[in-house]
């Protein structure tokens, strides 16, 4: 019986959530370079645009995670073994792991918000409403512009100390398909106010400006057609009908000069002028409007489990470089504490790779916001995007003793 019960959900989840018919059997593959013309071959394979890299190329020794339909595997598999590259199985199946996801979504039925499970767009902005209006003393929410597709766009700014207090600024989801992202971002806030006299002293002396979920077009379509959509949904000239830029190349600092693409088909399409998406020029004038309050901007990524700083245009780092690194570190020992879970810090472009037209570039070149950080959470390519629900709360208790040592940084440096 409760076979058949954990079948018709497979089946309603499936026909809930249509995975693409490519990503049935579709398979993430794992190859690390050992030498340069490895390295080089990968790169090629990435501008080819054929293949979905969950993880790009970095440097030697570095892993890359590469899905692939199962109709273009064996061209894959050759073209790795030509160059001497090994590869192994990720995942085996990502259409099958989606479906199962999405049944075992369909089964627990939530609709209300709590961090057992990813939730969408609809009901984190119900939350935060409820939020507000539960705890109007610490909790603002703010419609702050309109997604592409016409979502409310919305900033939570939580504090007790005055607008006049330093602030922290926080986004996620710029990615659509990096739900561990905006899960963790409102694990954060949730802990902040439901244990509100325990960060008394914090929310008396700083403010947090967050906006969980910042691509929502995207995030949306992640949960009704394609589980692995990354970019927005605007309308493109592609003669093909691809849709859709990647935010997180689309910001005026050095737009498109390297690690973005002209091609509207490519999943790191620069958009066809700087700030082209309207989520965001949203946030860019958020940030502007809270202008030299906010100290701090951190955007949450996934997968890989880094902490990286500007920039990410070029190698060379900022002047004040060491002040973000050691910042860093504090936060990733703390975060680190927690479960044991590993970080790297660095520079995006020394950490990962060069790609310009990142919001946190942008945050800290143009917006003058000194500590800018994008922040790769869980996990390290066992699952990749598909993080299963059970490592939310994990995940949310050290981002959030990092986010505290973040915090308390800021209101000691300049709380006055
Ligand atoms: O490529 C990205 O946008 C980020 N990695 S992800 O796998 N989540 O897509 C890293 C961004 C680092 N920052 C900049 N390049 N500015
Ligand atoms: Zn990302």
């Amino acid at each position: 019986m409760k076979a058949l019960l954990v079948l018709a959900c497979v089946v309603l989840a499936a026909l809930a959530t249509p995975t693409k018919p490519s990503l049935r059997q579709a398979k993430v593959v794992r190859v690390v370079p050992q030498t340069l013309d490895q390295l080089h071959h990968l790169h090629q394979l990435l501008l080819q645009g054929r293949y979905d890299f969950w993880q790009e190329p970095r440097a030697l020794d570095t892993p890359v995670d590469i899905m692939t339909t199962i109709r273009d595997l064996p061209e894959l598999a050759s073209s790795l073994k030509s160059h001497g590259l090994k590869a192994t199985v990720m995942i085996q199946d990502v259409g099958r792991l989606i479906d199962q996801q999405a049944a075992e979504r369909l089964q627990r039925d939530s609709r209300a918000m709590d961090w057992t499970d990813y939730h969408d767009y609809d009901t984190i902005n119900a939350w935060m409403a409820q939020l507000a209006s539960d705890h109007p003393d610490l909790c603002t929410l703010e419609e702050v512009g309109k997604s592409y597709e016409g979502r409310a766009m919305k900033l939570l700014t939580l504090g007790k100390g005055g607008a006049d207090k330093p602030g922290i600024f926080i986004d996620g989801g710029i990615h659509a398909r990096e739900w561990i992202s905006p899960a963790t971002v409102t694990y954060m806030v949730n802990e902040l106010v439901t244990n509100s006299n325990t960060y008394d002293d914090l929310l008396s002396n700083v403010n947090f400006y967050v906006m969980p979920s910042i691509n929502p077009d995207g995030y949306s379509y992640t949960f009704t057609d394609d589980r692995m959509w990354r970019k927005t949904r605007s309308h493109t000239d592609s003669p093909f009908g691809c849709k859709g830029a990647d935010p997180n190349r689309n910001w005026d600092f050095h737009w498109n000069e390297i690690g973005a693409s002209s091609n509207p088909c490519s999943e790191t399409y620069a958009g066809s002028g700087p700030f082209s998406e309207v989520e965001m020029r949203v946030v860019r004038d958020e940030i502007i409007r809270l202008g030299s309050k906010i100290k701090v901007y951190l955007t949450f990524h996934s997968y890989s489990q880094l902490w990286m700083y500007p920039w990410g245009y070029t190698s060379a780092l900022p002047d004040d470089w060491k002040d973000l690194d050691n910042l860093a570190q504090d936060a990733v020992s703390a975060l680190t504490a927690v479960h044991g879970t590993q970080y790297e810090i660095g520079s995006s472009t020394n950490t990962i790779y060069a790609a310009a037209g990142g919001s946190d570039d942008w945050a800290k070149g143009v917006g003058g916001v000194k500590y800018a950080y994008t922040v790769e959470l869980r996990d390290q390519g066992y699952y990749g995007f598909l993080l299963p629900p059970s490592k939310i709360i994990p995940s949310g208790e050290e981002t959030f003793e990092a986010l505290k040592v973040v915090a308390n940084f800021v209101k000691n440096t300049y709380s006055k």
